[in-house]
């Protein structure tokens, strides 16, 4: 049977083996919301980059748009920041462009976990349609949270949960203590996400940033079930 682990940090990824596994990118707040939110609003692709200077450079070389953030804040110089809400709005249109996007976070917890066997992006927007892939590939699948610069976050480790709790009639969700933990965490946090993530560190950092909308937007659980952003070649 397979499993499902929770690596709670990137810091953590060199005690994972990706080789013959499914990694599940996640950054709840904002990264992976949005690329999920890009891709639902007619993005044609994500490149998804490290550094600052490599997103401005596809930008110039592809001619796509370039969305950017350093903590928490836009960056300056990039047409689009990290909010779901900038593929939403229609102040820029975004439908037929490619997007390149470098985050504090996400964008490196991705870049970090290419060794998988496949790679694709999960948020609570798309968690049915990374439930059937899952399901789909039967093999492994480690839940790779971006956290915030190295450290544990609680939003991840709740999408880590919530997955597993889909996924445990046929993967092995006891045999790593993450995953357990991960779960307890969602058993404690599903009947009021919301409520339960306003205690979450980068939630009051994003509202101190006035972003409570997108905390609010990111929640909302399979929002967009049919849109799984995967990994190939340089894009998703
Ligand atoms: O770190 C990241 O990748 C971002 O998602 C952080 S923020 O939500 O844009 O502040």
């Amino acid at each position: 049977m397979p499993s499902v682990d929770i690596c709670f940090s990137p810091e953590l990824l060199p005690l994972y083996d990706l080789r013959g596994r499914v990694a599940v990118v996640v950054d709840i707040l904002r990264a992976t919301s949005s690329i999920v939110t890009a891709l639902a609003s007619g993005v044609t692709h994500v490149f998804p980059v490290a550094e600052l200077a490599e997103c401005q450079a596809l930008g110039e070389q592809h001619g796509c748009l370039t969305a950017a953030e350093r903590d928490g804040r836009a960056a300056e110089g990039f047409d689009l920041g990290n909010s779901p809400f900038g593929y939403l709005d229609g102040v820029l249109p975004v439908r037929g462009r490619a997007v390149a996007i470098s985050t504090t976070n996400g964008t490196q917890a991705l870049r970090r976990s290419l060794a998988a066997d496949a790679v694709v992006v999960g948020a609570f927007l798309n968690l049915q349609a990374v439930e059937e892939f899952a399901r789909a590939q039967h093999k492994d699948v480690v839940v790779v949270c971006a956290g915030w610069k190295g450290k544990f976050c609680l939003e991840d480790t709740v999408f880590g949960g919530a997955l597993a709790e889909r996924l445990c009639d046929t993967f092995d969700v006891s045999s790593s203590d993450s995953t357990i933990a991960a779960l307890h965490l969602w058993q404690q946090a599903k009947a009021d996400l919301h409520g339960y993530l306003l205690q979450s560190a980068h939630v009051r950092r994003l509202n101190s940033l006035e972003a409570n909308k997108d905390f609010e937007f990111c929640l909302r659980v399979d929002e967009y079930p049919a849109v799984l952003p995967i990994w190939k070649e340089d894009r998703l």
